[in-house]
């Protein structure tokens, strides 16, 4: 039932997209049928209750039981399918969110205005080694766990790969892990999901999933010439506005902890305030005091 609206979603090539989907056409079923009830027994009444000669309407308080059924009879039916969709989510959450698999390969990925910076790990398959691969294309073989590690330089994005049926916040200042795996090569799309700015409709990225075979020889071919490929992703997100100094400060997240330059204005100021505060207060105090002393 309702398959026609799943039918417009995208291809699912994730090896949890099912769960994923699984959810959304129960919560439409049960959203859908509730409304078809609703909307037939409110076209009913307006028919049968309409205003007649001779017929007088009656003034319901609500207050008798057999009244109150009306209401409270529906909405236990209501909770219990609200706890079912808890259940049901809550297990596809854990599984897709929560209990990350072991990966196979670890990513990077940065949003900024407007555009996604991936890295991947060079021949010796380690993050944050000086093999690393930079691209503007997310690469990663089928079958494998990917992890991807999200962040943003800037403002909100959210790193959205629908066929995947994957979606999660990029936040600056912080890094948060996900995890998918294709069931299937090719080329797809990605976008942000996070309305950043006046770039984010043409946000979009991709990514490309390839086999284990043709994923080693990638590997291999952008290793060898890591002049040439670091050369090409400075050149390239340059006309989409990415400054080359931006990045390295990304790669420091512990920096925005300890105070970035914008966080030091921030500090800066705060004690400022923080001291006209103590002032007013004391005096506030010492007022007090006198009113005290007025009344007594
Ligand atoms: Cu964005």
């Amino acid at each position: 039932m309702l398959d026609w609206l799943l039918g417009l979603t995208p291809e699912n090539i994730s090896s949890y997209g099912a769960d994923i989907d699984g959810v959304i056409s129960t919560t439409t079923q049960i959203v859908f049928y509730w409304w078809l009830v609703a909307e037939i027994l409110l076209i009913a009444f307006i028919i049968m209750y309409r205003k007649r000669p001779g017929q007088k309407a009656a003034y319901i308080t609500g207050a008798s039981w057999k009244a109150m059924s009306y209401v409270l009879i529906p909405t236990f039916f209501v909770l219990l399918l609200d706890i079912y969709l808890d259940i049901k989510s809550q297990r596809v959450w854990d599984h897709v969110k929560t209990n990350l698999p072991k990966a196979d390969i670890e990513a990077k990925v940065v949003g900024m205005q407007f555009s996604w910076l991936y890295t991947l790990p060079g021949k010796d398959n380690k993050l944050g080694t000086d093999d690393d691969i930079e691209t503007d294309v997310l690469t990663f073989p089928v079958d494998k766990v990917i992890h991807v590690h999200i962040s943003s330089t800037d403002v909100l994005h959210s790193f959205f790969l629908p066929h995947m049926r994957f979606k999660q916040d990029a936040v600056p200042g912080r890094t948060i892990t996900g995890w998918f795996k294709a069931t299937k090569t090719g080329v797809y799309p990605v976008s942000c999901a996070e309305l950043c700015g006046t770039g984010h409709g043409i946000m979009a990225s991709s990514y490309e999933v390839m086999t284990q075979e043709d994923y080693d020889q990638w590997v291999i071919e952008n290793s060898e010439d890591e002049e040439v490929a670091s050369n090409d992703v400075s050149a390239e997100p340059a006309s989409a506005g990415f400054i080359e100094e931006d990045y390295p400060e990304t790669k420091i997240d512990p920096k925005y902890k300890e105070g970035g330059e914008d966080h030091t204005t921030f500090s800066r100021s705060a004690p400022e305030r923080n001291t006209e505060l103590d002032g007013d207060a004391s005096e506030e105090n010492s007022s007090n005091e006198e009113d005290t002393e007025d009344i007594q």
